[in-house]
């Protein structure tokens, strides 16, 4: 899609002022994200578009419907708990007109936008301890804020999301079906996928058995769908609400521990640099607990490093299996990306399996003293 082509989609949104420049943004694997800079007389006003991925999103209305909805939730709980200073800071969804909050482009694509405050950043990586706490803060903060909305009401944008065991069982037919004809190149991280099979087990019985409860969760809670203030470094809110809909705190928490504690690219290759850095897990289980402890349930809290676990498990197993598929859902950048990508995923797996002990010695010491 070309520049002008991108202009006209802005245009039909009420963005104020006249538009001005529009460029790409971010590092999303799924959807297409643009910086539009739109200038009045008075003053520059951004937005962010984004094009939702058709493939992923087979129905993206209920994507526009659900972050809708938990913007209102999130809006009103703010209102009700006195925190009207906070409003303004929360994310919106910019109208189309006739009341709708989306548009289709000429050749199907769905389109939405938000405006975007001036003064804030996002992370790919976290460098310090006060970043990884004022992530979780932020996580553990919108996790407080939705404790008690309804999640029947949330349709799921992408069904069985973080259903660990569908993921394994798909992964398993793929293996028989090799489709791309890569299975003799990934023969050792489909031995050690299917050697952890108890991780998603485990998960499926801890859900049918209700030891662990669903929640409204964000289920996509990677560093840098937290923004950050440019002058107090301090979290501000979550962004990327498409896939908020019912899951666990644990994939919630895991996947902060996924992407917080590892100082190296989702898709470095050099293995060495791949590894669980538990002063930075400490942070986090600081800033998490600092909102939830008290809220979630012993059994949700006993569980928050297996969630940490199972999560990484789950996006390796995603990434071997578009591998195996021949890419057709994460965007690449060369043939063997997805494989790199696993086995940089199993290599943080193991590090946290090596870690685990400390990890929970932590989570204990913490949701304990309160502290
Ligand atoms: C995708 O939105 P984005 O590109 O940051 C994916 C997440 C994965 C992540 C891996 C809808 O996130 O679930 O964890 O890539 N989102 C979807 O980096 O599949
Ligand atoms: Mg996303």
């Amino acid at each position: 899609m070309n520049n002008e082509e991108i202009f006209k989609v802005a245009a039909r949104f009420k963005l104020k002022g006249k538009l001005e420049s529009i460029s790409r943004y971010g590092s999303g694997h799924i959807n297409d994200t643009f910086l539009a800079i739109c200038r009045t007389e008075e003053s520059e006003n951004r937005y962010i578009l984004r094009r939702i991925n058709g493939y992923v999103f087979k129905r993206p209305e209920i994507v526009i419907e659900n972050t809708r909805m938990v913007l209102d939730y999130i809006k009103e709980r703010l209102r009700e708990n006195g925190r009207e200073e906070l409003i303004e800071r929360t994310a919106s969804l910019v109208e189309s007109g006739d009341g709708k909050f989306y548009i289709r482009d000429e050749s199907g694509g769905f389109w939405c936008a938000m405006p975007f405050c001036k003064k804030i950043y996002t992370i790919d990586f976290v460098e310090t301890e006060e970043h990884a706490y004022q992530a979780a803060k932020a996580f553990g903060g919108f996790q407080k804020l939705v404790i008690d909305a309804d999640y029947e009401k949330f349709k799921p944008s992408i069904p069985d999301f973080h259903n660990t065991m569908k993921r394994f069982e798909r992964l398993v037919d793929i293996i028989e079906k090799n489709p791309a004809n890569r299975n003799s190149s990934a023969k050792k991280e489909i031995a050690f996928a299917l050697r952890n099979e108890h991780l998603p087990s485990k998960i499926k019985k801890l859900l049918e058995d209700k030891t662990i409860p669903l929640r409204l969760t964000h289920n996509d809670t990677k560093i840098n769908n937290v923004l950050f203030d440019e002058d107090t470094n301090q979290a501000v809110c979550v962004i990327d609400l498409d896939t908020v809909m019912s899951g666990t705190a644990l994939f919630d928490f895991g996947d902060m521990v996924r992407t917080s504690t590892c100082a190296a690219a989702e898709d470095e290759t050099d293995l060495s640099i791949v590894f669980m850095n538990i002063k930075i897990f400490e942070a986090l289980v600081k800033g998490y607990l600092e909102e939830l402890n008290g809220v979630l349930t012993n059994d949700e809290i006993e569980n928050l490093v297996y969630g940490a676990e199972l999560i990484i498990y789950e996006q390796a197993i995603r990434f071997l299996t578009d591998y195996l598929e021949g890419d057709v859902y994460y965007k690449t950048d060369y043939q063997e990306h997805n494989l790199d990508r696993t086995k940089n995923q199993f290599a943080l797996l193991k590090s946290v399996q090596k870690q685990k002990t400390e990890m929970e010695r932590i989570v204990n010491k913490i949701s304990n003293n309160g502290e």
